[in-house]
Parts: structure tokens; C-alpha cells; sequence
């Protein structure tokens, strides 16, 4: 049977305890007055640790004329913490220990910094502060939409709202406050729970709100563990609250239990939010979102916007995550000890929860007003106020009250020194809590500058009301102080800010759901479930036999070569060779000479040289011809004019060969469409361009894939080393095949080297179902379209742009930049491969993605360039992936051809995308492992490229005897 008691009655809104006549809050809230005049719905007063724009000082009616203390920092006031001189020394005395040097407060705010990174750790040090983590992800974009039901709890009573948000419009607040008396805020938590419940369901049914379901934000301002939005387990109480049966439990479960017995409205408890938190998020300055939640009132707190890759506990650790702080605590594991008072001690030991949240009760407004009693009893036993002369009342805790008022209150007839004593004491106690918070507010904002690696660091700072002016002045200069690179502007606002604030958090948490939503659907196709990457291994391998056999090989999309190429390096080879490799993202010459490893093994020179996009895309001729100068530039570098040195042609296009140096260019890739080749030889075509230079002799030995070429060169190091695979502009691979599968060639014994040209797999539709319409997008404005389908899900000249299209896609959705048209983002190649592994790269990610956006002219917010990372990676684990699968396929053909239950073979890999994504080659590498487990697959990066295979190629072939030289006088 609830007893009247627990009936919630209907305050007169904002009706604030203490009569406007006395400025009862002089001790009390020692930086916030609330000003009952202002209802207006959002007023900002704002100020900032930039400059001293002019110092501000009390009104003299305070503190009485002559001795005003020095503010902060003017010149000759070293004690950071000024205390007035009072000519009385006892009181000098007594207020010394309140009085904090610039060396203890940047010691406070050393420890402080200390305590806030342990406390990001797993594993906490002795000196540690919560940090907790809010799962609050982002700051309010002004897009927030909705009506929501806010339960704000606090210090003596309980705020119900129903808040309309409507984007950049002000939100429209209907409320009502129900006080919550002491015994429910010191009793059973069930009850308090039920009354919280009650109050709400009786403020829908006055206010006759329709039954409809119930978006509901509950702000509790104590310390919580948090693992999501919705759940919030109570750590413990403060602030006089000390409710039975609730730490230790969900409090966000607790409210749903209760409004469930209540059965009249339909309520969903979404979010639980800290006060901190509902503070930063409901203050903003223009567009500019808070990224600090500032609270000092009955007690202290704060929150910011932290990288969330420090946040340790975090799974997901992209992005941002609120954090909240609980520095209240700081100091409960005795950080602190050099700096409390015996006062200070002493209001622990009365508190209700001794020896905890010591920071709080040396700032909070809860505990101000007693130290500053014990002061003035002290005082009065030093005879230095009110002739000695004390009362039971001044013995007992009082609340705060104004210095006259005080005395009287308390008996006393306080003569005018008194009064000036009293306001030196209440000056003392709060000047030491403005500074002691500047400490922490400066320990925050140091540790956001250092994470975010700012050179300065400027945020918005939302504290929870408005903080009086000295007590401001105090925490803002001494802030300045302690962090003089970092800027912190208060944005202040009427007590509409937290709940709005809880409002804008549950919104945000729906934008955030339904955006992810949106995208996980857009972005879809592009993932491949493990059945599609069985199935793609499959499809491979199925082409590849098609591919080997004469009657299917011309329906194959991959062509499967024969390079003959029928041996891998045994390291006897020896000789000088010139080798060229074009096709990658340089064109090279090189000289490679090949010694017995004692004689040092092969060493190299090399020469990179550009080709022109008007040059591949020119005459073929004059493709050729600009090989051959760059050839004649190396020899006069090299001195090796009057030396013909047998030749490797790296030649990373698909070729048709019939013997080692021959080879029928089938058709142009990766950018290259240089006229009269396809279809030609082109050694035939280089042998040509040298005649017409006719200056020197080219014994072209071997002309090889590229994927042949670092097959070679890593088979030198490893014999097991059977796969080339090239992952860079373009994508290909090759392997030893058993000749015997190769029908395109005569003979069954030994092996033959295969170029797949796997680029093409899919260009007979095999592999349409795979193709996204982003796929098709990149293919259309290719220069082959329809051709090297698979290349174009998968290599460097590609991928960038189907980023591109989908940021584009993103953009026009208003998913990204809040739909914001970027031009930029129009034009073809803007986006390059390259940006993929700047934005995938760990550590600093979000700050390379916003570097690339914003070179781009695109400014991004922290959700921006998020989502911008996350398309990245799903584009570089699906092109992973295709290749993991294609390589999977090869090596289980291997494994098969030669019957063996286990394979072991090392696969030599180039390639810029291969070698520089900070995660393909990790993603390919799983795939493999996942489609063929019974092979054990090992990756060598090529070091030297495959022109140095093209030289063992030319080594191999001379070695055998296979080369005829085709040079006069040979
Ligand atoms: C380096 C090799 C070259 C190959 C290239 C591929 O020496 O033969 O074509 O890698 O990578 P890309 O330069 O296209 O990234
Ligand atoms: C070509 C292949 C080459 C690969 C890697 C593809 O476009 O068709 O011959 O091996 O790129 O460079």
C-alpha cells in the first residue's frame, strides 16, 4: 500500500529552493546561480579560455571594497589560488591550506592525466579514474528528429519531459517536476523506481498525451557501467541518494520493471544517459556540437568525446566514443592526499559515503557549504570571529546561506569584520574548488589534444547551467593556465540543455541505427558470404579446366597460357642479362648478373622510366620506340654500349606463346591501348623499333608475364616456390601445371609454367551474379568494357574507383555529408587505390580519412569519414577474397594434379595494392587457409620484381640450351 509519501505531487516548475531576495547560493552551488527569471528555452552564455578578454571582478558589494583578491594570473599574484590577505593572521592561517600553489595544481593535474589514461586501460593502475565508456558515438549533426519522453533524475527531485526535436529548430519541451523526497532517495530502490514510473504516467495523463508507444531517455546522474545505450548498471551513489537494492543492477531494466507494473502506457526505456552526457549533447554553439559535458553542482563530473581506439575495454574501437569520466572519484585511492585538509576530511567522515568521491567533495556544491562551517568554527575557536563565540547551530551542518543571514541564522551578531571573514572563507573554499575542477578541465582537455594529435585543440564545453561569474573566471583562466594550447569556450544553457540533451542522445542513437541500417543494405552486395567465395574457387576451377582442354579453351574466360616456361632457377644459373618489365605501375630496365652465391649471388642495377599515358595509348610503334630509348639511356648509364647481353622481356599483358620468345600480344589491360599490337608478337614488335633506332643489337632470350617473371625471381630463393601471383594496377597468376594437362602443348612429361590471365576469369558471365551495379558502373567507363571483369573487382586500378561510386551513391542518399553535393567526388580517378590503404591503415585512421576527404574539398564530421574507412574496407576484404578464393582454387588444382592428400607450395608474390594495403594481403592469406586447408600455402614477396625473374628465365633457357640466338654472327 503506497503511502501518500510516495504519491508524486506536481512542483510549480523551476521554483528553486532559497528566496531570490538572499543570493543563497553564494556558498552553495559554488559555480552555478540559476537565474529563475530566465524560462527562456535556450540562452548561451559563452566564454572561453582564449585571451582574458577583460577580468572580471565580483561585485564589490560582495566582498567589500579595499582587499578584493587579485584574479587568477594578473601579474604579481603567484598564489595561483589567491587568498585575500586578511589583516587577521588567524585567518590568514586557517584558510592557508585551501590555498593551492601553481606546482600542486599542475601536480593535481598531472595526477589527474595519469588517473584518466589508467583508467582508458584494462588493466587499471593504483590511480585510476572510471572513464567510462557511454556508448554515445557521435554529437548531435542538427539533422535530430523525433518525440521523446526524458526522465531526468536529480539532486532532489525528478524532471519529466516530453521533447519534440525537429533538426535545426529548437526543441519544444512540455514538463513537469515531481520532488522526490529524502526518505525515497534514501530508502528502498524499488520504490524510488515505482515513483519515478508513476510520475511519468501521471505527467502523460495530465498532459493527455496520446497513447501511442513511447521513445523514453532516462538521465541518472550516478556512476554506471555501461555496455550499450540501454544498459546501465549502478556502480554507487552519491549525492544523497543511498537506495537499497539497486547497485549493482540495470537501472535502465530496473525503470522498465517499473513502468510495466504501472500497465497504463506503452514506454520504451531506450536510453540511459549520465548527466554529463545529456549536458554536452544538448549544448551547442551555432553549429558547432559541445564535445565536453561539464557538470558542477551538488557534485562534479565530466565527459568528452574521446578516439575510441584508447578506449580499451571496446570491441569496436572505430570512430568516437563518449566517455565519462566519474572524476568525482578521483583522489579515492589517496592521489590526492597532500592537498585535503583536515576540513576536508572531516565532511568525508560525515558524508554519506566516507572515503569515496573525495574530488567531488572538494567542488560539489553539496559539501562546500560544510567545509566552509568548519572553517568559521575554527575560526571562532581562533577568536578570530565573533569573539570566539559559537552556536549550536554553527557546530552542527547547516546548508549554504549568505554571510549576514548566516551569522544571524546561526545566533550570531556578526559584526562587519565577521561578515568579510565569512565571505573570505566562502571566497577561499570556492576559488579552491574553481581551481581544483581547472586542474581536471585542463587534464581532459590536454589528454583530447594529445589523442587527437592537435598541435591546439578548441572545443565547445557544455556545462550544465550557469557558472558564477568568479567561480567561471576562476576555472576558466586557471584552465588557460594549466593547458595554455587548448581553447575551451563554455556554451552554458538554461537547465533545458540536459534534457534536451537525453532527447538529442536517443535521437542520435536512431539516426546512428537507421543510417547503419541504410548502409549495411547499400553496402550488401559488395560482401561475399563464405558459400560465394566457395563458390567463386569453384567457378575458377572449373574455368581453368576448361581453359587447359583444346575443345573448351576458347569458351574460358581464363586463358591458361602456356608460357613454356618449364623450370624453375636451380641457382646454377650464370651470365650478365638485360631485362625490361612493362607493365606495371613503372616501366624498368635492368642489368642482372648472376653469380655462384659465393660470388655474391645475382646483383642488379635498374632503371625506372615513365610511360605516358599518350605513349600507351599512342601508335604501337611509338610505344616501342620509347622502350628502346629508354633502353638506349640505361646502356650509356650502364656502359654497356658494344655488349649484346641476352635479353628477359617482362611483358605483363596476356600473350599468346608458342615458345619462349614469342609472344602474340591478345589484348591491351590496365590503361594500355597502343595501337597495331593485338594480335602482333611483340618481341617481334620491339626487334623492330630496335632495327629502326639502329644503333644497337637486342638478343631477346624470353618474353614473360610478369607473374612468370616473379615466379622466377622468387623460385631463386625457394625451389618450392610453384605460383607467381601480381596483385598491383592489374591482377594475374600463374603456376606449374603438369604438361600433360596442358593439351595446347605437345608432351606429357614434366611441367609447364600456365599464365592464367585470371584477369579475364568472368568475362564470359560466369561470374555475373558477383558483379554489383558498381561493378558495372567501373566497367562501363572503363576502357575495355566487358573485359577483365575479375581484374576490375580486385586490382589497384579499380578499386579506388568503386569506392567512388559508392561514396557517390552514399552522398545522393544523404548517408554521407549529410547529403551535401560533392563534385568532387564526380570525377573519375579522383579517388585513387592508394587512398584505400591511407584510410585502412591502422593507428591514426580517421585522421588520414578526414586528410584524404579534405583534399578533396570534402569536410568531413568523425561519422564521415567512419563510413568513409568502412566502405574502404569492405572493397579491400571483397577484393581480398576473390583473390584468397582464385589462389585457393590454383592450389588445389596443384594439390590434385599431383594426388597429395597435404600440399606444401610458396606462391612469389608482386604487386603495389599486395604489398603496400595494410590488409590484403592478410585477407587473401585467410582465404586461402579457409577454401584449401589441405594446402600450405606460403607468400614471398618479391623483392626484386620480375624483371630479375625475366633474367633467370633468359638464364635458364640459355643454361638449357634452349636459346637460339637469333643476332647476326650467333
Ligand atoms: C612489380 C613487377 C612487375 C609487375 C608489377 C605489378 O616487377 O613486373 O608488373 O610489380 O605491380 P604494379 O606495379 O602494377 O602495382
Ligand atoms: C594482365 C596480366 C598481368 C596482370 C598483372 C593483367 O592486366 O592481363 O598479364 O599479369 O595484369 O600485371
Amino acid at each position: 500500500m503506497s503511502s501518500r509519501q510516495d504519491e508524486p505531487v506536481p512542483q510549480e516548475p523551476h521554483k528553486e529552493a532559497g528566496s531570490p531576495a538572499c543570493p543563497a547560493q553564494w556558498v552553495g552551488a559554488a559555480g552555478t546561480a540559476q537565474d529563475p527569471q530566465s524560462r527562456s528555452r535556450h540562452v548561451t552564455e559563452v566564454v572561453s579560455t582564449g585571451p582574458v578578454r577583460h577580468p572580471r571582478t565580483l561585485p564589490a558589494t560582495c566582498l567589500g571594497p579595499a582587499r578584493l583578491p587579485q584574479p587568477v594570473g594578473a601579474p604579481g599574484g603567484s598564489q595561483l589560488c589567491s587568498l585575500p590577505d586578511p589583516r587577521c593572521p588567524q585567518v590568514q592561517r586557517v584558510l592557508q591550506p585551501l590555498s593551492l600553489s601553481l606546482q600542486q595544481l599542475s601536480r593535481v593535474q598531472h595526477h589527474m592525466l595519469a588517473a584518466m589514461e589508467a583508467g582508458l586501460r584494462l588493466r587499471k593502475g593504483a590511480h585510476t579514474v572510471p572513464m567510462l565508456p557511454t556508448y554515445v558515438r557521435s554529437t548531435p549533426d542538427g539533422t535530430e528528429r523525433g518525440s521523446f519522453l526524458v526522465l531526468e533524475l536529480r539532486e532532489r527531485d525528478l524532471r519529466v519531459l516530453r521533447a519534440e526535436l525537429g533538426g535545426s529548430q529548437e526543441a519544444q519541451l512540455k514538463d513537469r517536476i515531481f520532488a522526490v523526497p529524502q526518505d525515497l532517495r534514501e530508502g528502498k530502490g524499488e520504490k524510488l523506481f515505482d515513483f519515478m514510473a508513476k510520475s511519468l504516467c501521471q505527467f502523460l495523463d495530465d498532459l493527455h498525451i496520446p497513447a501511442t508507444s513511447h521513445q523514453l531517455g532516462f538521465c541518472f546522474p550516478f556512476t554506471c557501467i555501461t555496455t550499450g545505450l540501454e544498459t546501465s548498471k549502478l556502480q554507487s551513489w552519491s549525492k544523497g541518494y543511498s537506495c537499497s537494492g539497486v547497485v549493482g543492477r540495470d537501472v535502465g531494466q530496473l525503470l522498465q520493471a517499473a513502468i510495466q507494473r504501472q500497465a497504463s502506457h506503452d514506454i520504451n526505456v531506450m536510453v540511459v544517459v549520465n548527466d554529463t552526457v545529456a549536458t554536452m549533447m544538448g549544448c551547442r554553439l551555432g553549429t558547432k556540437p559541445c564535445e565536453v559535458g561539464l557538470i558542477v553542482g551538488a557534485g562534479t563530473n565530466s565527459c568528452f568525446m574521446e578516439e575510441a581506439r584508447y578506449v580499451e575495454s571496446l570491441d569496436d574501437n572505430e570512430g568516437r566514443m563518449c566517455v565519462n569520466t566519474e572524476w568525482g572519484t578521483f583522489g579515492d585511492t589517496g592521489a590526492m592526499a597532500d592537498i585535503l585538509t583536515t576540513y576536508d576530511e572531516h565532511v568525508d567522515a560525515g558524508s554519506l559515503n566516507k572515503g569515496k568521491h573525495r574530488f567531488e567533495k572538494l567542488i560539489g556544491s553539496l559539501y562546500l557549504g560544510e567545509i566552509a562551517r568548519l572553517l568559521l568554527v575554527q575560526l571562532a575557536q581562533d577568536k578570530a570571529l565573533h569573539a570566539g563565540g559559537t552556536t549550536p547551530q554553527l557546530r552542527t551542518q547547516v546548508g549554504a546561506v549568505p554571510p549576514q543571514c548566516l551569522l544571524q541564522k546561526l545566533g550570531l551578531q556578526p559584526s562587519d569584520p565577521d561578515c568579510f571573514t565569512v565571505q573570505q572563507v566562502c571566497l577561499a573554499v570556492v576559488t579552491r574548488a574553481a581551481c581544483l575542477c581547472a586542474t581536471s578541465l585542463a587534464a581532459m582537455l590536454t589528454h583530447m589534444r594529445k589523442n587527437r594529435e592537435l598541435p591546439q585543440l578548441d572545443v565547445c564545453v557544455g556545462p550544465a547551467a550557469f557558472f558564477r561569474p568568479r567561480f567561471r573566471q576562476t576555472l576558466l583562466e586557471m584552465t588557460k593556465k594549466l593547458a595554455p594550447e587548448c581553447t575551451a569556450t563554455l556554451v552554458s544553457a538554461v537547465d533545458d540543455s540536459r534534457a534536451q540533451g537525453v532527447a538529442v542522445v536517443a535521437a542520435v542513437a536512431l539516426r546512428l541505427e537507421a543510417q547503419r541500417r541504410e548502409v549495411d543494405q547499400l553496402l550488401q552486395p559488395l560482401r561475399l558470404a563464405p558459400r560465394a567465395r566457395q563458390q567463386v574457387q569453384a567457378l575458377l576451377q572449373c574455368e581453368m579446366e576448361r581453359g587447359l582442354r583444346q575443345e573448351t579453351h576458347a569458351q574460358a574466360s581464363t586463358r591458361m597460357l602456356p608460357t613454356y616456361v618449364r623450370a624453375t632457377p636451380d641457382g646454377s644459373e650464370r651470365g650478365d642479362f638485360l631485362a625490361l618489365d612493362l607493365g606495371g605501375t613503372n616501366f624498368r630496365v635492368l642489368l642482372v648478373k648472376l653469380r655462384s652465391r659465393e660470388a655474391g649471388g645475382i646483383c642488379m642495377v635498374s632503371e625506372i622510366y615513365s610511360i605516358p599515358p599518350e605513349v600507351a595509348q599512342g601508335p604501337g610503334s611509338q610505344l616501342f620506340d620509347h622502350i628502346v630509348e629508354c633502353i638506349v639511356d640505361f646502356q650509356t648509364k650502364q656502359g654497356l654500349w658494344g655488349r649484346t647481353l641476352p635479353l628477359g622481356f617482362t611483358f605483363s599483358f596476356p600473350c599468346q606463346q608458342k615458345s619462349l620468345d614469342q609472344g602474340i600480344l591478345l589484348n591491351w589491360t590496365k590503361g594500355f591501348t597502343a595501337s597495331g599490337c593485338e594480335g602482333k608478337d611483340v618481341v617481334e614488335l620491339l626487334r623492330e623499333a630496335v632495327r629502326r633506332k639502329n644503333q644497337f643489337d637486342l638478343d631477346v632470350v624470353a618474353i614473360v608475364n610478369d607473374t612468370v617473371g616473379t615466379m622466377m625471381s622468387c623460385g631463386y630463393d625457394d625451389p618450392n616456390c610453384e605460383v607467381g601471383l601480381i596483385v598491383g594496377t592489374g591482377t594475374n597468376a600463374c603456376y606449374m601445371e603438369e604438361l600433360r594437362n596442358v593439351e595446347a602443348v605437345p608432351g606429357a612429361e614434366g611441367r609447364m609454367c600456365i599464365n592464367m590471365e585470371w584477369g579475364a576469369f568472368g568475362d564470359n558471365g560466369c561470374l555475373d551474379e558477383f558483379f554489383t551495379h558498381f561493378d558495372a558502373q567501373v566497367d562501363r567507363v572503363s576502357l575495355n568494357p566487358g573485359k577483365q571483369r575479375f581484374e576490375k573487382l580486385i586490382s589497384g586500378m579499380y578499386l579506388g574507383e568503386i569506392v567512388r561510386m559508392v561514396l557517390v551513391e552514399l552522398v545522393e542518399k544523404e548517408l554521407l555529408f549529410q547529403g551535401r553535393p560533392c563534385p568532387a567526388l564526380q570525377t573519375p580517378g579522383i579517388f585513387p587505390t592508394k587512398f584505400l590503404s591511407t584510410i585502412e591503415s591502422d593507428g591514426l585512421a580517421l585522421r588520414q580519412a578526414s586528410a584524404v576527404l579534405q583534399n578533396l574539398g570534402l569536410a568531413a564530421s568523425v561519422e564521415d569519414a567512419l563510413l568513409v574507412r568502412k566502405v574502404c574496407q569492405v572493397v579491400s576484404l571483397r577484393a581480398g577474397q576473390l583473390c584468397g578464393a582464385a589462389l585457393a582454387a590454383v592450389a588445389e588444382k596443384i594439390r590434385d594434379n599431383r594426388g597429395l592428400a597435404q600440399l606444401a607450395v610458396t606462391v612469389g608474390v608482386d604487386g603495389t595494392l599486395y604489398k603496400l594495403h595494410p590488409h590484403f594481403s592478410q585477407h587473401v592469406q585467410q582465404t586461402v587457409k579457409e577454401l584449401a586447408p589441405r594446402c600450405t600455402v606460403t607468400f614471398l614477396q618479391s623483392e626484386d620484381g620480375s624483371g630479375k625473374g625475366a633474367a633467370l628465365v633468359a638464364a635458364v633457357a640459355c643454361r638449357i640450351g634452349a636459346h637460339v640466338c637469333h643476332l647476326p654472327g650467333h
